[in-house]
C-alpha cells in the first residue's frame, strides 16, 4: 500500500492543530485545578525510578523516565471522563495495580534476577512453593516501600476534600476538553518518545528476551504493556508468523546441521545404564574452594580427577530454573523467552535424550524428592520421555532437610528403585534431581560439621604474634552455601558407594551436572575475597589489596560442573567454553545416538564454541559479552576483532529466536509430521 502526498498533508496538518491545542491551553488553571492528577502521575513516577534504583540501577536516565511519563499521563488523562468528585477511585484503583507491580517486580527481581511476567503468574505459585527460601530471600521489607504512594494518595484526598477542593474545581473546567487536552499531551510525549529510541532499542522490544534491558529502556510500564502483548501471543501463536518461524527454522537447519562427527569418544559408552545426576545449585567455585586443606567438594573433586571433566560449563537458565536445566539438558535446546517451557509449553513435542535411548531399548525414569506438582515435573518429565517419574508420593519421607526429602535418604532409597530398574531387560537412563543444597542453605545444624573460618596470625597488646581464629564465613549465607554444598558432595559419596555395592557402577556412566548458580550476592563474594581477620571488617575500598568482584567476574563466577564418569574412563579435562545446550550433544555421541535438531555442539570437536544466554549476554573462549551494554571483556590477550563480536551477537540471537520459535511454534512436531506427509 503507497502512502499518497494529500495523505501526508492531511497528516502534517492534523498534527499541527494538535500542537496549536496544546500551546493553547491555560496552564496556570490546568495545574490548579489537576492537584490529584500531578500527584497521581509525580509518586507513580517516583515509584517506578526507585524501582529501577533497586533493580537495574538507572534511575535518572531520560528515556524510562519518559516512557513511564507518557503512559501515565495517557492512562490519567482518561480519569476526566469521571466526575471531580468520583475521580479519585480512577487514580486511586490504578494507584494500588502499580504499586503491586513495584512490589511484585521488587521481590520477583530479588529472586530471579529479572523482571515479572504474566505468563510467569505460575511460576509465582512455584516461588511460594519453596517455603523458607521465600521467607527469608523473598519477603523483604524494602520491598513494601512502595506502599507509600496509594497512602500518600488518600491522605492528600482527605486533606483537598476537606478544603472543599472538588466543589470548586467542578465550575472552572469542561471535563471532555480537559480529557482531550491531557490525552494529547501524553501522546506528544509518546511520540517524542518514540522517536528518542535506535532501531537496535525497538527490536529488542519486540523480541523481549533480555527484561532487565527493556525497563532500562522503556520503563516498568511500558514493558509491562509489551510483555503482556508478547504473554498473549503464544495463544494465537497458530495465527500469527508461524509460516515465517518455519521458513526460519528450515533455513536455519539446512546451513546448521552438522551431521554426527566422529571423535575419540563416538560410541564408547554405547549400550551403557546412564545415570545422570542433576547437582542441584552446584557452583564450580565449592568445586575451588577449600578450608583448612579441607575441599567443600571432596567427591566430586575426585570424580572430576578421573572422569571428563568439563571445567568452563555454563548453565542457562532463566527463570525456570531447575526447569529450564532439565530441559536444556535433555532437548539441547534454550529456554523460551516468555514464560516458561514445563508450565506455558508443556504440551509441545521435543525430541530428547530420554526419546532418543528408548529408541536403543532403553528403560527412562527420573527421580526427585519434592511435589510431582513442582515445575509441572509429573507431566513434563513424561512429554520429554521418561517412562517414569518417581516423585514425593514414591519415597518414605524420614529424613528432611531444606525443601524436602534429604539427599541422603534420596539417593539410598533411588539405588534401591535402580537396583529393581535394572533387573529389566535392556539399559537404563535415569536422571537423579537433587534437592537439598537449595538456597537459603540455613539448615546449617543438619548438614553436619563444616567449619568456614579462617586462621590467622596478629600481634597483642605486647607485641607477641599471636594466632587467632576469625569466624568470617561463619553465619553468612555464602558460608552456609559452602557446608550445604559440602552435604550434598558428601550425598554424592555415599551414592557412589551404594551404586557399587549394588554392583551397578560396572556397567554404568554417571554424569554430574550443576543446574544453575547458587544466587548469591556479589557483596557476600567481595566479603570473602577481601576480609580483613585483624579488623574482622571488609577491606576499605581504597586499600590496595582490595579486589572487588565487578559484573564480568560475578558472571564467570556463575560457572556449574559437568563431569562424566565411568570406572573404565581415562581423564582428561575439557577447558573449551560450553553451555548446558552442548551437554546432549556431546553425551550422545558418546552413547552411539544422535539428535538432529540440537542447537548445540559435540564439544570435544569444537576448538571455540559460542554460549548464549537467556538474557542475549554469551560468551566463547574468548570474550564475555554483556547484552544489555553492548560492551565486553576479553578472557585472553588475543586481539578481539568487531567482526568476530558481531558474527556472535548475530548467531547467539539467531539461535535464541530459533530456540523460541521451535517451542512456541512446536516446530519439531510440525517438521516430522511434514517428512511423514512428503
Ligand atoms: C524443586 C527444586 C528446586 O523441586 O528442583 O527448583 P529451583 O528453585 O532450583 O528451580
Ligand atoms: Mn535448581
Amino acid at each position: 500500500m503507497s502512502t499518497s502526498r494529500g495523505d501526508i498533508m492531511k497528516f502534517k496538518s492534523k498534527c499541527k492543530s494538535i500542537f496549536n491545542k496544546i500551546k493553547n491551553i491555560n496552564y496556570k488553571n490546568y495545574f490548579k485545578t489537576s492537584i490529584l492528577f500531578m500527584a497521581f502521575i509525580i509518586t507513580n513516577l517516583i515509584n517506578s525510578s526507585i524501582l529501577r534504583m533497586m533493580t537495574v540501577k538507572n534511575y535518572f536516565d531520560f528515556k524510562p523516565i519518559l516512557g513511564d511519563l507518557a503512559f501515565l499521563v495517557i492512562i490519567g488523562a482518561f480519569s476526566y471522563a469521571i466526575k471531580a468528585k468520583k475521580r479519585f477511585r480512577y487514580y486511586f484503583v490504578w494507584s494500588i495495580v502499580f504499586t503491586a507491580l513495584c512490589v511484585i517486580n521488587s521481590m520477583y527481581y530479588n529472586w530471579f534476577i529479572s523482571f515479572s511476567s504474566v505468563s510467569l503468574l505460575a511460576t509465582l505459585f512455584q516461588i511460594a512453593d519453596v517455603g523458607d527460601a521465600v521467607v527469608s530471600q523473598v519477603l523483604r521489607f524494602v520491598d513494601f516501600i512502595y506502599l507509600w504512594q496509594p497512602i500518600f494518595m488518600i491522605f492528600l484526598y482527605r486533606s483537598l476534600k476537606r478544603r472543599g477542593y472538588f466543589k470548586e474545581i467542578t465550575h472552572k473546567e469542561s471535563r471532555k476538553k480537559r480529557a482531550f487536552h491531557t490525552l494529547a499531551v501524553g501522546g506528544a510525549l509518546f511520540v517524542i518518545f518514540i522517536c528518542s529510541l535506535t532501531s537496535l532499542e525497538i527490536g529488542r522490544l519486540s523480541k523481549q528476551w533480555n527484561r532487565d534491558y527493556i525497563v532500562q529502556k522503556f520503563g516498568l510500564y511500558i514493558y509491562h504493556v509489551n510483555d503482556l502483548v508478547k504473554s498473549l501471543e503464544p495463544k494465537f501463536s497458530t495465527l500469527f508468523g508461524y509460516d515465517k518461524a518455519y521458513k526460519n527454522f528450515r533455513d536455519y537447519y539446512k546451513n546448521n546441521t552438522a551431521t554426527r562427527q566422529e571423535n575419540k569418544y563416538t560410541d564408547i559408552f554405547k549400550g551403557k545404564n546412564v545415570i545422570t545426576i542433576h547437582t542441584e545449585s552446584m557452583q564450580s567455585v565449592a568445586m575451588n574452594t577449600s578450608f583448612y586443606g579441607q575441599e567443600v567438594t571432596p567427591n566430586l573433586n575426585r570424580i572430576a580427577s578421573e572422569g571428563i571433566y568439563f571445567s568452563n560449563f555454563y548453565s542457562q537458565v532463566s527463570v525456570g530454573t531447575s526447569s529450564d536445566a532439565e530441559f536444556t539438558f535433555n532437548t539441547s535446546l534454550l529456554p523460551v523467552n516468555n514464560g516458561t517451557v514445563f508450565i506455558s509449553y508443556f504440551d509441545r513435542y521435543y525430541y530428547t535424550l530420554p526419546k532418543m535411548l528408548k529408541e536403543q531399548g532403553y528403560t527412562t525414569v527420573s527421580m526427585h524428592g519434592n511435589n510431582g506438582s513442582f515445575w509441572n515435573r509429573s507431566v513434563m518429565h513424561k512429554n520429554l520421555g521418561y517412562d517414569k517419574f518417581y516423585s514425593k508420593s514414591d519415597f518414605d519421607i524420614d529424613e528432611e532437610i531444606g525443601l524436602g526429602l534429604s539427599d541422603k535418604s534420596f539417593f539410598r532409597q533411588a539405588t534401591e528403585k535402580l537396583v529393581e530398574i535394572d533387573k529389566k531387560e535392556g539399559p537404563f537412563y535415569a536422571t537423579l534431581i537433587m534437592l537439598t543444597n537449595h538456597t537459603p542453605f540455613d539448615e546449617v545444624d543438619k548438614y553436619g560439621e563444616f567449619p568456614v573460618t579462617m586462621d590467622y596470625e596478629t600481634v597483642d597488646e605486647n607485641g607477641n604474634t599471636i594466632k587467632a581464629t576469625a569466624n568470617y564465613l561463619e553465619g553468612t549465607t555464602l558460608g552456609n552455601y559452602f557446608k550445604s554444598a559440602h552435604y550434598a558432595d558428601s550425598a554424592i559419596g555415599e551414592l557412589m558407594t551404594r551404586l557399587d555395592e549394588a554392583g551397578l557402577l560396572d556397567d554404568t556412566i554417571l554424569i554430574f551436572y550443576g543446574d544453575h548458580d547458587a544466587k548469591i550476592s556479589k557483596k557476600e563474594y567481595n566479603f570473602m575475597y577481601n576480609y580483613d581477620p585483624v579488623n574482622d571488617s571488609i577491606l576499605d575500598e581504597d586499600d590496595p589489596n582490595y579486589d572487588e568482584v565487578d559484573y564480568y567476574e560475578y558472571e564467570l563466577n556463575r560457572k556449574v560442573p559437568f563431569i562424566i564418569w565411568s570406572k573404565d574412563i581415562e581423564h582428561e579435562e575439557i577447558t573449551t567454553a560450553m553451555g548446558m545446550y552442548d551437554a546432549l550433544p556431546t553425551i550422545s555421541n558418546m552413547l552411539g545416538v544422535y539428535n538432529k535438531y540440537q542447537l548445540g555442539h559435540d564439544i570435544i570437536n569444537q576448538s571455540d564454541n559460542l554460549v548464549p544466554f537467556p538474557n542475549g549476554n554469551w560468551l566463547t573462549n574468548k570474550v564475555y559479552y554483556n547484552n544489555s551494554k553492548e560492551e565486553y571483556l576479553p578472557l585472553t590477550s588475543e586481539p578481539i576483532s568487531e567482526e568476530y563480536i558481531s558474527a556472535n551477537v548475530e548467531k547467539a540471537e539467531e539461535l535464541l529466536n530459533i530456540s523460541d520459535d521451535i517451542i512456541v511454534y512446536d516446530l519439531i512436531k510440525n517438521d516430522l509430521d511434514k517428512d511423514e506427509e512428503e
